[in-house]
């Protein structure tokens, strides 16, 4: 999430230097836990055939389906047992050198508010709907969780390089509103994605969007939105062509190269892009003229 102005300089009093909080499940009111439940059956009904077969043992493995905001304590032992993540609270948004270094260590970092019920379909923070439900199934993905790891350990070298924004675009088209191509065609994976009703039907379905095939230097250069559906989604073959590329890439050349490119429009095709669906844009269109 890029929403910089939400990012406080300094922990929270009560949060410990690594951001972190207790998540005081306990204080969690009926209303709550009503708010989760809502949002769980009707994207639950929703996504078979739609998520990723990973996003959808996920979900299975890690019990998510048990009524009720999911206890930390409880998720980490079956994702420890699965791949040796963690979910941990913080508060909101924490700065990034402080979230890369808790994906490097196999920590995701959850909030732990729930968001109001005027707010069942847009919010701007992550709240705890959107980062356990949305994210935490494909850390019980093996490759996922390591593509994950690897993400941390270069967000905090991009900090170095000063390409933060290069690798906030890598996050935001794979993690945040990724596709994947499976046997039975393609599937949702990005957390923006399965925890938002009206994207996980618009990413597939719909004629507006672009569908490109992903490319690690293309969606590095490509800007995105954070304040509607995108207007294009990036493909990828398998979880473990994703891993492969972010391990084996020099990331550093990789950046120099960028530098001297012209960063690339949301709806952008370019020569080179294995294009899917060459989106109308319809749905941008309509919403520009309000
Ligand atoms: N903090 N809580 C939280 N969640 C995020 O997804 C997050 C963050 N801080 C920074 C950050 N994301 C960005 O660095 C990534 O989107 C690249
Ligand atoms: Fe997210």
């Amino acid at each position: 999430m890029n929403a910089d102005t939400h990012v406080l300089d300094r922990p929270p009093a009560g949060a410990g230097v690594d951001w972190t909080i207790p998540q005081d499940w306990a204080a969690y009111t009926p209303e709550d836990h009503a708010t989760w439940d809502l949002l769980f059956a009707r994207q639950a009904a929703l996504l078979p055939g739609r998520a990723s077969e990973s996003w959808l043992r996920g979900l299975d493995v890690l019990k998510l389906s048990k009524p009720g905001i999911p206890d930390f304590d409880e998720l980490s032992e079956r994702l420890m047992k699965a791949t040796g993540w963690q979910v941990v609270a913080v508060p909101g948004l924490v700065p990034d050198a402080v979230f890369f270094d808790h994906l490097a260590n196999r920590r995701f970092v959850a909030g732990n508010f729930i968001r109001r019920r005027d707010q069942l379909d847009y919010l701007q923070e992550p709240d705890v709907f959107h980062d356990v439900f949305g994210h935490v199934p494909m850390l019980a993905d093996p490759v996922f969780a390591d593509y994950l790891v690897a993400y941390g350990q270069g967000g905090l070298r991009a900090l170095e390089y000063g390409s933060l924004n290069r690798l906030a675009r890598l996050y935001w088209y794979t993690v945040e509103f990724g596709l994947v191509e499976e046997a039975g065609g393609l599937r949702i994976y990005g957390s923006g994605i399965v925890s938002s009703r009206g994207e996980s039907i618009f990413a597939l379905d719909d004629p507006s969007p672009n569908r490109i095939g992903f490319d690690l230097k293309r969606v590095m250069r490509t800007e995105y939105r954070i304040d509607d559906y995108q207007q294009s989604y990036f493909v990828i073959p398998s979880f473990e062509e994703l891993l492969r590329v972010t391990v084996e890439t020099d990331f550093a050349p990789l950046y120099a190269a960028l530098d001297g490119l012209p960063d690339l429009a949301v709806d952008a095709i370019v020569d080179g892009d294995r294009v899917l669906t060459h989106g109308s844009q319809t749905y941008a269109a309509e919403r520009r003229r309000g």
